[in-house]
């Protein structure tokens, strides 16, 4: 797989992609970021990406220049990502589907969005990680591409580890103890030193569905279930 991002700061993105599960994917070969600097297709002297809003009001709207020439410039941009709090609700299944894809292309917005007819041209789906606003949409991309990364097959090295995770089947996960058994008084609960791993099965998923039930009640809503 091969991720494109599009962005004013490519450096906020080579850092975090080259350590942990995103870092060790690119050395196994599984995937290969393409870190884009946008001001690289600027033409003016300053380099400028943004400009102000027709119709008034406050911010700096991103040119959309810049970004149609970057996109130009790659030879397969496949499925075409931007990353704004405008977008749908970025989700497990959106990492699946984003999983499936050979070539994924993320677009970084800062201020007040991109020009929409960038978004017209050019952008499949956008995506938003959550109810809050981002100075920019850098660290969204990386968050898209960690849930991503984690799922492509030899990613995590461990199937179980993958299946265990919250939301893997639409709950949140049994909470997890390591040792030491006992912990300032703290006992690990008996059943998962039982060895008895139907019954640990059993607690787990009661467990998954207390912690969902209390704290995401909207997992569970069949209505608002896709
Ligand atoms: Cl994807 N971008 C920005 N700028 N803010 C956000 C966001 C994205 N998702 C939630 N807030």
């Amino acid at each position: 797989m091969r991720i494109n991002v599009i962005t004013i700061f490519p450096d906020y993105l080579e850092g975090p992609l080259g350590l942990s599960i995103p870092g060790r994917a690119r050395e196994a070969g599984l995937i290969d970021y393409h870190l884009i600097d946008l001001r690289a297709y600027t033409t003016d002297r300053h380099r400028t990406t943004d400009d102000e809003p027709f119709g008034g009001g406050g911010g700096m709207v991103m040119k959309p220049e810049p970004f149609d020439e970057a996109l130009r410039a790659l030879e397969r941009p496949g499925h075409v990502v931007s990353l704004s709090p405008r977008g749908r609700p970025f989700d497990h299944d959106t990492a699946v589907r984003f999983a499936l894809e050979s070539d994924l292309t993320l677009l970084c917005g800062r201020y007040k969005g991109i020009d929409e007819r960038v978004g017209e041209a050019w952008v499949d789906e956008e995506v938003s990680i959550g109810d809050y606003v981002l100075s920019g949409g850098e660290p969204a991309a990386l968050v898209v591409i960690d849930a991503v990364v984690r799922l492509l097959p030899g990613a995590l090295g461990d199937h179980d580890s993958a299946a265990s995770d919250s939301f893997y089947e639409g709950r949140l996960s049994a909470p997890a103890y390591t040792r030491p058994a006992e912990h300032r008084g703290r006992s690990v609960p008996d059943v998962l030193r039982s060895g008895d791993h139907p019954r640990i099965e059993r607690w787990r998923t009661g467990q998954a569905d207390a912690a969902t039930r209390q704290r995401r009640p909207d997992l569970l809503d069949l209505d608002a279930a896709d």
